[in-house]
Formats: structure tokens, C-alpha cells, sequence
């Protein structure tokens, strides 16, 4: 059984829109700001070199933080990675699965009941339910599933669900009172001039809301 972590705050970085400051700089200042979990996702070919991700890697597993990758299962194990994040068109959730063995998070991008069950019975750990509302940061994401669809897949399956897509400090508290567990975040952390003070604004909405949940 893989490690339960904390889903409040999911970070995913964009390496564009961290812009001059470096992802990592702006990782660090959202971790200080309550920021609880963190996938690395390289994308607008902006490949980081490995050992910068190592890097990245041991500062979180330092302060207890897991660190996922996105998409590529062999640099999620090049990097001792806590674990993989797959969408529909990616490795299968179960090839992942088989990849990382049993100790390692396998996270699985849904936007419907029907994959929301299936990714359930191929041994996900949570899902990234997406996108909630459009978002400029991912173009070529599905229709929103909106507040409606997020509901509706939490009442089809037990698995932490990570809402993500559109999701910021305004609409952070009726995504967690449809039913998520965490919120996933790019821009509202990334592309703000303040990252800390943004996760932190963040991090105070998802306390109040999660408090008194049970945990998965
Ligand atoms: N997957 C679904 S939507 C999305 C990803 C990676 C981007 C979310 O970005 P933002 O800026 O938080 O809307
Ligand atoms: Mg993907």
C-alpha cells in the first residue's frame, strides 16, 4: 500500500509560466506557503535537465513533501519519484502500476464516471479530476466536467479525488464543498507575483473546508 498523502494543495508546475524566477524558486516559496503535494510537468519544451529534478526531489522528500511526475514513468523512477501522474492518452494506469509496483502514488487524470471506475479498478491511488472550469493553461483539455460532473464522480467512487482545471482562491471553496479533496493549481500559484502568499490564501480555504472530512 502506497503512501496517503495530504491532497489539500496539489501543485503542478509550467515551467513558462514560473518564467525568470525558475520553478524551482517558485516551488520552494509554495511549499513555504502550505503547499502539500507537488508533480513535476514539462511541457512547452522546456525539458529540465535530471539532475535538477533530483534536486528538487530531495529538497521536498527533505521537508516531507511528495513528488510526483508527470507522464514519464522512466523519469519517475530515475528521480525516486513518490509516484506517476497519467492521463487518459498516457501509459495505461495499470501498466503504471506494474512500473512503480505497489509503494509508489499512481495518480489518473478522469473527467467521467465510466473513467473514474475504470481507473479505480486498475489501482489508482486518487484522480486528478479535470478539467472543473476551462483553463488557458491546458488547451487541449476535455469539455469541464464543471461543479455538476465533479459531484457526480464523487459519489461513484472512494478515492481521494484532486480537482483541477480553472481553480482559484474565488472558486477553490465550492470545488472542496463538491466533494474534492484536494485542489490542484498551476496559474493561481505559478503566474502569481507572490507564490507563497498565494498558496498560503489557498492553503487557509482548503483547511476550513477539509476540516473534519475523513481522510481516504
Ligand atoms: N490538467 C487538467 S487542467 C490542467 C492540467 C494540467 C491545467 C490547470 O491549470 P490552471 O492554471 O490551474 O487552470
Ligand atoms: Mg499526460
Amino acid at each position: 500500500m502506497a503512501l496517503v498523502p495530504n491532497y489539500s494543495l496539489y501543485l503542478v508546475t509550467d515551467a513558462v509560466l514560473a518564467g525568470a524566477r525558475g520553478v524551482e524558486a517558485v516551488v520552494q516559496e509554495a511549499v513555504e506557503g502550505g503547499v502539500t503535494i507537488v508533480q513535476w510537468r514539462d511541457k512547452g519544451g522546456c525539458r529540465a535537465a535530471r539532475p535538477r529534478i533530483r534536486a528538487l526531489r530531495e529538497w521536498l522528500r527533505a521537508r516531507g513533501v511528495p513528488f510526483l511526475i508527470n507522464d514519464d514513468v522512466d523519469l519517475a523512477l530515475a528521480c525516486d519519484a513518490d509516484g506517476l501522474h497519467v492521463g487518459q492518452g498516457d501509459l495505461p494506469c495499470a501498466e503504471a502500476r506494474r512500473r512503480l509496483g505497489p509503494q509508489r502514488l499512481v495518480g489518473v487524470s478522469v473527467s467521467t464516471v465510466a473513467e473514474a471506475a475504470q481507473a479505480m479498478r486498475d489501482g489508482a491511488d486518487y484522480l486528478g479530476v479535470s478539467p472543473i472550469f476551462s483553463t488557458p493553461t491546458k488547451p487541449d483539455a476535455p469539455a469541464p466536467t464543471g461543479l455538476a460532473g465533479l459531484c457526480a464522480i464523487r459519489a461513484a467512487v472512494r478515492l481521494p479525488l484532486v480537482a483541477i482545471g480553472g481553480i482559484h482562491a474565488g472558486n477553490a471553496t465550492d470545488v472542496l464543498a463538491a466533494g474534492a479533496d484536494g485542489i490542484a493549481v498551476v496559474s493561481a500559484i505559478l503566474a502569481a507575483p507572490d507564490p507563497r502568499a498565494a498558496a498560503q490564501a489557498l492553503r487557509v480555504l482548503t483547511g476550513r473546508i477539509n476540516k473534519g472530512k475523513s481522510p481516504f
